[in-house]
């Protein structure tokens, strides 16, 4: 069935800019006892990094105290902390990360 004609016609551009979503950093915190290894697979299976890349940022993390994982929209980034605590726990190693808006 047809819809009734309005005469009301669809704007074809909205008035401002759609804002981009924020983005947030995923922050690794180094600390004693996780295993530089444990890392390095993090690195890989949650951050989806190459080995070389993966142990380059584990490094820097391992040096500096602290190092960027990924930048993300502000679920996918909440949802990667989420992963890589209960992966560290589940592993019984104290690894913290964090989100910090980019
Ligand atoms: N400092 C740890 C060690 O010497 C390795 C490590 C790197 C831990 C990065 C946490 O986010 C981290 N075993």
């Amino acid at each position: 069935m047809d819809l009734p004609n309005t005469g009301e016609t669809v704007k074809e551009r909205p008035k401002t800019k759609p804002q981009e979503p924020l983005l947030f950093k995923v922050v690794l915190l180094n600390d004693d006892y996780t295993t530089m290894e444990f890392v390095v697979s993090v690195l890989e299976t949650v951050f989806q990094k190459s080995p070389a890349e993966a142990f380059k940022i584990m490094m820097s993390v391992h040096v500096n105290g602290r190092g960027i994982a990924g930048v993300y929209p502000w679920e996918v980034a909440e949802t990667k902390v989420d992963t890589v605590l209960s992966l560290a726990r589940g592993a019984g190693y104290p690894l913290r990360a964090i989100t910090e808006e980019a």
